[in-house]
């Protein structure tokens, strides 16, 4: 069986997505999200001049010697856009054996850990007030976990913290929306929101913050040390993963769980800080991270060291993504927590997929493969529109990270 078709989708039903549907001479396709937020193209250019031509005649069963050949074969390793690229061909290639094994990939990943895949949801506002409203309403739906983000006194923005209850999307202009940051005011304000969160809602429900890579590690020491009360079930990327040796300060100084990984595309840029016990969770995700594949020997090395899952799942991951992060979560002893910001209705009506919501989890139905698909027609009404992530300034309009 070999693959005889590659297509390389860019659409845009409210956002950008680009996706590879690879087809077989026997006509059996699978889809791989190729998604890379801001910087779409050059995907999609790495796919069709650099990829598609070495995939056409190759064996589609022949995954793991496909993912080799690209990574090893482009001699140029690692980095966002090849390992995206290199994601999307692995992803598609798993969808396509499940379909022939008649099997949903799960079971070609050894079966079910568990009943249902926990995610987390956004609970986000410009006030306390606002957001804990919204904490509420996610509990009511079930949510057994939710991430808190909230508008910080006297900035005018701050990460996480969208117009839209229900759905964020912070690619919002062509050029570079500016933020302004404040460490100070952010650090005098978090431990607040997460103080009057557990008042609240009691010790039960699982609490989750992401500090968006915008501390030093003694900054997240502080605040690490200062939410410790409050029992969050992590604190996700404290600082840039840039400098592993980094949360060796911070772990020196708290027990408030680390979260980091979703900037990160291979398993030699967090060995270290899965190795050394540095954080608590492991936040790679299929797109970014070389594929299911590539993945889930992320989450084996993970689950030597007692560090568990936490797949990004962003609404610019696409439903291909999460449909592929969810036989994953699924399957894997080391589970912990999936992200989940919920896809509007034009991506859903695009991405037709067999996952669903129920009591707080995530399902990944038994449908053949991965249970997703790209409705080509639909995705051919959404051209692509440019739009890039924004950044952020200090009040003297220093660069700092956004
Ligand atoms: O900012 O996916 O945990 N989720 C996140 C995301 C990222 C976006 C970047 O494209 O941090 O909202
Ligand atoms: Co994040």
């Amino acid at each position: 069986m070999r693959i005889a078709d590659a297509r390389v989708i860019v659409t845009c039903p409210g956002r950008n997505f680009v996706t590879l549907k690879l087809v077989t001479d026997d006509g059996v396709t699978g889809v791989g999200d190729a998604t890379l937020n801001g910087r779409e193209l050059a995907v999609a250019a790495y796919l069709r001049d650099h990829v598609v031509p070495v995939l056409l005649g190759r064996e589609a069963h022949r995954i793991e010697d496909t993912w080799q050949y690209l990574f090893q074969g482009a001699y140029w390793r690692r980095g966002p856009v090849t390992m995206t690229a290199i994601a999307a061909v692995d992803t598609a290639l798993w969808d396509i054996k499940g379909k022939v094994a008649g099997l949903p990939v799960y079971q070609l990943l050894g079966g079910r850990s568990r009943e249902g895949v926990t995610v987390y949801g956004h609970a986000n506002g410009e006030t306390v007030d606002d957001v804990l409203a919204e904490v509420g309403r996610f509990t009511e739906l079930g949510y057994r976990a939710v991430r808190l983000q909230c508008g910080v006194p006297g900035l005018s923005s701050t990460y996480g913290v969208s117009g839209d209850r229900m759905f964020y999307e912070p690619a919002d202009a062509a050029v570079p929306t500016e933020n302004q940051w404040s460490t100070a005011a952010y650090l005098d304000f978090v431990p607040t929101l997460f103080r009057r969160a557990r008042e609240e809602f009691g010790p039960g429900l699982a609490l989750l913050h992401d500090v968006h890579h915008r501390l030093t590690p003694i900054e997240a020491a502080r605040l690490g040390r200062a939410l410790e009360p409050h029992g969050l079930f992590w604190l996700e990327d404290p600082v840039p993963a840039d400098l592993q040796e980094g949360f060796r300060l911070i772990r020196g100084h708290t027990t408030t769980p680390i979260a980091v990984g979703e900037v990160i595309n291979t398993i030699w840029d967090c060995a270290g800080l899965i190795r050394e016990q540095l954080i608590d969770f492991i936040r790679c995700s299929v797109v970014h991270a070389g594929g299911i594949t590539h993945l889930r020997r992320i989450f084996d090395l993970a689950a030597l060291h007692h560090v568990r899952s936490g797949s990004h799942g962003a609404t610019d991951l696409s439903p291909v993504c999460l449909a592929a992060a969810l036989h994953l979560d699924i399957s894997i002893p080391n589970f912990g927590l999936q992200e989940y910001m919920r896809h509007t209705a034009e991506t859903d009506a695009v991405f037709p997929h067999g996952y669903h919501f129920a009591d707080g989890y995530l399902h990944p139905g038994e449908e053949p493969g991965l249970g997703v698909d790209i409705d080509e027609d639909a995705a051919a009404r959404h051209p692509y529109r440019p739009a890039s992530l924004p950044v952020n300034r200090l009040a003297d309009g220093t660069m700092h990270p956004w």
